[in-house]
């Protein structure tokens, strides 16, 4: 199938990972004239893991709950043709196609920083657009306060969703600034090719000083509303999983600390390393949480 996007750096579809990691030094000098966003400034410190970790080492539980189940299983979703229903709070409601939306967008590649809240870590080059962008195909209305994603929710190709693990559809959702900050992607690819289904095809979101659970794949809904949207793991357990979720060394789950991970790829004997405040965004993100207790709004 054709690639569903256009992208300027469009060798990367083609290039083998080897070659594609001498690339970032191209992309360091990309980054000073803007073509790559703010995601991209700390490439250099930032050491992308395999394709091979990234794809096969995966949370979608509609397809399992095992780490190796989302990649044997997940080739059975149909993610073409697909639409995403963006309602709610906004000027320009409606079933919005992916190829439509793809060729509205700027496709821009960021690497970063992946932190599970299970105290795992990767670093990912994502290809995709600002959620902030794609919300102005619809045109956020005055109102809205919060945006609330829905999962696909097909029993015929997701052979997870036949147990109650979580209640399905899986849900999320952010506050409006949250999901208007230019760190906020839809990621629609990795390392240039298409996202694999795994990953979340067509379109998940990715918020990289959040948990890596807030980051919802294969998205088919986004309504904007007044309220504070409910969450899957947060209904699932209000105690170990708040509405925030941002990454914080110094709050711990209640069964475990989070204050190192384990970088997946880096050997079974690798040591853990500190885990940073905001996942190491705290520069770009800090700010949208001035004045509130973050251990009570974890
Ligand atoms: N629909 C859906 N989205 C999901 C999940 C899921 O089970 N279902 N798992 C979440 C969790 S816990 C993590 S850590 C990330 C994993 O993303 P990755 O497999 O691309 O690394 O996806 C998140 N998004
Ligand atoms: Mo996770």
């Amino acid at each position: 199938m054709a690639h569903r996007w256009t992208n300027r750096l469009q060798a990367a579809d083609v290039t083998p990972e080897a070659l594609w990691l001498n690339r970032r030094a191209v992309l360091g000098g990309l980054a000073g004239l803007g073509l790559v966003g703010a995601g991209s400034a700390r490439a250099d410190a930032l050491e992308p893991n395999a394709w091979e970790d990234i794809t096969r080492y995966n949370n979608y539980y509609e397809f399992g709950t095992d780490k190796g189940d989302p990649a044997r299983n997940a080739r059975m979703l149909t993610t073409a043709p697909w639409t995403v229903r963006i309602d709610g709070l906004v000027d320009r409601p409606g079933d919005y196609d992916f190829a439509d939306i793809m060729a509205q967008m700027t496709i821009e590649e960021r690497i970063y920083r992946f932190r599970c809240v299970e105290a795992w870590s990767m670093v990912v080059p994502w290809n995709g657009f600002e959620l902030a962008d794609l919300l102005a195909l619809a045109g956020v209305q005055a109102g809205a306060t919060h945006v609330a994603f829905e999962t696909v929710l097909r029993p015929d190709e997701m052979p997870g969703v036949r147990y109650p693990v979580l209640d399905w559809p899986y849900v999320e959702g952010l506050r409006l600034d949250e999901a208007m900050h230019p760190l906020t992607i839809m990621a629609t690819g990795i390392y240039g090719r298409d996202l694999p289904n795994q990953n979340g095809a067509p379109l998940r979101l990715v918020v990289p000083w959040k948990y890596g659970f807030k980051s919802i794949k294969s998205v088919v809904r986004i309504t904007l509303t007044d309220k504070e949207p409910p969450t899957s793991w947060n209904k699932a357990n209000a105690r170990e999983y708040g509405f925030y979720s941002n990454v914080n060394p110094e709050v711990d789950h209640p069964r475990w600390s989070q204050a190192t991970e384990r970088r997946i790829g880096g050997g079974l004997f690798s040591s853990r390393v500190p885990t940073l405040m905001f996942n190491g965004y705290a520069e770009e993100v800090a700010g949208l949480y001035t004045g509130m207790d973050l251990k009570a709004n974890f």
